[in-house]
């Protein structure tokens, strides 16, 4: 008899019709031998080892560089489930189609079997997955995002109870791409792209759509966040969970060296967080993955030290660089921000020799590295610890030029909730689509939330009735604009300055303004010494501006009405609440 592992590796095989398969079990033999063969058929090349140690390039089709949300579908069996938030497609339907492009799509190529683990191995909140591929880029990937191997063969036994994925990346055909979920069968079905988040199936796809549905039905929360260890001086650690759409400086948070002194963060997570509420009643967070997948661009000794180390730390597993361009004079990746000097001997990411003086960027915006966590030099010894973290204070941020000061804090959990739902985004590079435009991006779940988000709101609120010390929720912007274009406050290591200020809040050190909003800080209580701001500047970042908020308050309603009945009372009512408040001035 077969076990359920065994039967779904048989029914792939024969759907497929790999000309061989490989079982990955995670050991470092593995690891040099998957190399070999990705280095071998040219889909990697190594970098200088000196530079950048056991460091791998790729480049991939030039139709293939971010995610394709509008070939994003949840297909669960009734439409509302998936709300308006996602594309749906009934599943039967979307399984016939997807069945059809993967019949005899691995003819002449290997499928690989990638057991995994999403979580520490004895945590009772990680979860066992399988998935399949015909992309080495993509094996290789896997085996440093996630804990792949053996030990999840094991874990997973006899039952049936594990996440199964299936990808192949056919001739990375557009119009044959698809990212198909099926919450309801804990399965995903992706063919067409060998780009991360679409083909990466342990990340955006599992630990993230499918697991946030996983959570809804089980009491927990599959969240887009980083989680860090801030350490105060008196070396004490708190937890925080923060969420952010890609590249709004996310990473750079989660691996900050602060400006403050005697202050240090320690790293956990950089992109997502499986949130429970423990025995105690104090939310705790672990993160499912076991590695970065970071946008390259901007990433410099100056904005970020630490993931410039990490990218330079030796260990156990490769790193990958994805469509950064190349300086042939040392056969190393290089990036817009890397230096501030363009190297003069630069291959662009589409592999052709750069001219300098282009309009046009040396490395794709969506370029990226794929590097272990264990490479981070900051992090947390609490990394592998099952039980997760407890959580002191949760953060949402977003991209905004006005509107939204640069911290604020909710006045409980249910405040907290309708501002991380009303959360809105300027729009980068890595979606493709339109860059620049404000989109309603609510937890920076949008892209991610598996099911109806009217319903993800109610689940939130429901949470919050289970917890008995909360944690305190704020809101940061750390993109305002002034008139002239500039950016207002200085972010990167200075944003430190701002989690002190969460901290002192948090112990109750300081106090707050009651606004129309929430909280804000009293600006004599942030640490601002040796920060050449203005006066002037400092109001501006903190300005709650009528006629901005009337337009937010427009935006916000008409995104609630797409949602109907499904959104919670209570959100809708503090909609209208605020708008009182703006109205009768
Ligand atoms: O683009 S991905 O989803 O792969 C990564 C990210 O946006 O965090
Ligand atoms: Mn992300």
């Amino acid at each position: 008899m077969k076990n359920a592992f065994e039967t779904f590796v048989n029914e792939m095989k024969e759907l497929c019709k790999p000309k061989d398969i490989y079982i990955m079990n995670g050991s470092q033999e593995e690891a040099k031998e998957l190399i070999n063969i990705a280095k071998t058929s040219k889909v990697i090349n190594e970098l200088n080892n000196e530079k950048f140690p056991n460091s791998y390039y790729h480049r991939s089709n030039p139709n293939d560089v971010a995610r394709t949300e509008h070939l994003t579908f949840v297909c669960t069996s009734l439409k509302k489930q998936a709300g308006p938030n996602n594309n749906w497609m009934c599943p039967k339907t979307a399984k016939e189609k997807m069945r059809t492009l993967f019949n005899g799509s691995m003819l002449n190529r290997t499928m690989y079997v990638i057991p995994f683990i999403m979580g520490t191995p004895d945590s009772q909140y990680a979860k066992n997955c399988v998935q399949i591929t015909d992309s080495i880029y993509v094996a290789l990937s896997m085996r440093i995002m996630t804990r792949t191997g053996k030990q999840a063969i094991n874990r997973i036994g006899n039952t049936n109870d594990f996440f199964k994925g299936i990808h192949s990346i056919g001739d990375v055909n557009p119009n044959k791409r698809f990212i198909m979920h099926f919450p309801e069968d804990n399965l995903v079905m992706s063919f067409g792209s060998g780009y991360g988040g679409n083909a990466l199936l342990g990340k955006k796809c599992y630990a993230l759509r499918i697991a946030s549905y996983l959570g809804w039905k089980e009491g927990w929360l599959a969240e887009h966040m980083i989680i860090i260890g801030v350490q105060t001086p008196d070396n004490k650690i708190l937890y925080f969970l923060g969420a952010f759409p890609s590249a709004c400086g996310k990473t750079n948070l989660a691996l900050l060296e602060p400006i403050l002194k005697n202050y240090k963060i320690w790293t956990l997570g950089d992109d997502i967080a499986w949130i429970n509420v423990g025995k105690d009643g104090r939310l705790y967070a672990i993160n499912p993955e076991s590695g970065f997948f970071g946008v390259a661009p901007g990433t410099s000794l100056k904005t970020n030290p630490v993931m410039i180390n990490t990218l330079k730390n030796k260990n156990f597993f490769p790193t990958l660089f994805t469509n950064t361009a190349i300086n042939t004079d040392d056969n190393t990746p290089w990036w817009e921000g890397m230096s501030q000097k363009i190297p003069n001997n630069l291959i662009n990411w589409r592999g052709e020799k750069y001219n300098k003086f282009s309009s046009e960027s040396a490395a794709h915006p969506n370029s990226r590295f794929t590097v272990s966590i264990y490479n981070c030099p900051t992090l947390s010894k609490e990394y592998n610890n099952p039980n997760g973290v407890p959580i002191s204070g949760i953060i949402f941020g977003g991209r905004r030029r006005n509107t939204i000061p640069l911290v604020y804090e909710a006045e409980n959990w249910e405040a907290g909730v309708f501002l991380a739902s009303i959360m809105g985004s300027e729009t980068t590079a890595a979606s493709s689509g339109t860059i620049g435009n404000v989109r309603r991006d609510p937890m920076a779940m949008l892209p991610f939330c598996g099911y109806n988000m009217g319903d993800y709101f109610q689940h939130w609120l429901n949470i919050g009735k289970r917890i008995i010390h909360y944690p305190k929720i704020f809101m940061v912007n750390w993109f305002k604009k002034d008139d002239n274009n500039n950016f207002m406050w200085p972010g990167f290591r200075e944003n430190s300055r701002i989690i002190k200020w969460m901290i002192d809040r948090i112990n109750n050190k300081v106090g707050a303004i009651k606004t129309k909003i929430g909280l804000l800080p009293n600006i004599n209580e942030l640490v601002l010494d040796n920060l050449k701001i203005k006066n002037e500047t400092l109001k501006k970042l903190f300005e709650i501006n009528t006629n901005e908020w009337l337009k937010e308050i427009e935006m916000i309603e008409d995104y609630y009405s797409k949602f109907g009945d499904k959104i919670p009372v209570e959100l809708s009512s503090f909609l209208k609440k605020l708008k009182n408040k703006f109205i009768k001035i």
